[in-house]
């Protein structure tokens, strides 16, 4: 399984570090494009400054290039006018390069705000009402209102993961249900590259944790397998002090996303 030309946008971020490494035996080469600075390419590598609100830019991004990792864009809430050029028009510009360029696979890093109004109570397949928690999970939210177009309209195939929270370790008490480990993330980007008809195909994105609020009942095609747990570090995690019972964190799938904001004008 390994492709000529992979482009992971978002690769100066906390996760595109990590899979400039772990990816490498998935390409020839990989062009690594981010709006930070970047290390300079080493052998097997391509660097390409990019600012995805740039769409002659993102055009160029994309030539040559075999399927499309995009994890670059505002990661977090943010006033809406910087979600707007960062991810709206980020994943429009995205899509329309990969439409022009003939890329036929895109895996897009959506994300658990993309329902995170939901209570941790509920359970959630991919099929569940969406409930945006910010401006930011309204961004991934049409983000995978693209891909779902891109597909109907031109064949373009996707896995929108939502990721949960993907960290060296789960922070607190929420993230022992969201936890993705970097090793599972892995995992699930080379079934998302490499499982054939996927359309579009919309997969939580968590490791085997203890206690879960996703079900991935209609992503099985990919065989996502994975191999780590929260659990491990129960015990660090439940040192710390509890949060109130009604705090965000502990009512709210998206945590404290929802109550971020509002942006109020200086
Ligand atoms: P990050 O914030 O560390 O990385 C995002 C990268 O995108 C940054 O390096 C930033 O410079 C770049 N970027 C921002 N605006 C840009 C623009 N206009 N043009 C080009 N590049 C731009 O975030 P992280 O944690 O690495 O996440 C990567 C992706 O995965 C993001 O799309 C995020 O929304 C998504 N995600 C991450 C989760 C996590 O737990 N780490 C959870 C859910 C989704
Ligand atoms: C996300 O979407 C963010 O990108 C990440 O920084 C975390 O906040 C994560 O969700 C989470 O919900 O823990």
């Amino acid at each position: 399984n390994r492709l000529d030309r992979i482009l992971l946008t978002g690769a100066a971020g906390g996760l595109g570090k990590v899979l400039r490494q772990s990816l490498r035996p998935y390409a020839r080469i990989l062009r690594l494009s981010d709006l930070a600075p970047m290390d300079p390419a080493g052998p097997g590598e391509e660097v390409v400054p990019c600012d995805l609100a740039d769409r002659d830019a993102v055009d160029a991004l994309a030539r040559d290039v075999d399927a499309i990792l995009h994890f670059g864009g505002v990661s977090v809430e943010r006033p809406f006018e910087e979600i707007l050029d960062a991810n709206i028009r980020g994943i429009f510009h995205l899509y329309e390069a990969a439409r022009r360029n003939g890329v036929k696979r895109v895996v897009f890093a959506s994300s658990n705000h993309v329902i995170g109004f939901h209570k941790q109570t509920e359970t959630l397949d991919a099929h569940a009402p969406r409930r945006p928690d910010s401006y930011y999970g309204l961004s991934k939210s049409y983000g995978e209102d693209v891909a779902s177009f891109y597909f109907d309209r031109y064949g373009i195939e996707t896995v929108s993961i939502r990721i949960g929270s993907s960290f060296p370790a789960p922070a607190n008490r929420r993230m022992m249900s969201t936890w993705l480990s970097y090793r599972d993330l892995t995992a699930l980007l080379e079934r998302a590259l490499f499982t054939p008809g996927v359309g579009h195909t919309v997969v939580y994105g968590m490791s085997d944790n203890d206690v879960v609020w996703w079900d991935n009942r209609h992503a099985a095609h990919l065989g996502y397998a994975p191999q780590d747990s929260s659990r491990v570090f129960r015990d660090q995690v439940e040192a710390q002090p509890a949060p109130p019972a009604d705090d965000p964190s502990m009512v709210y799938q998206g945590g404290a996303f929802v109550a971020a904001g509002p942006f109020e004008a200086p």
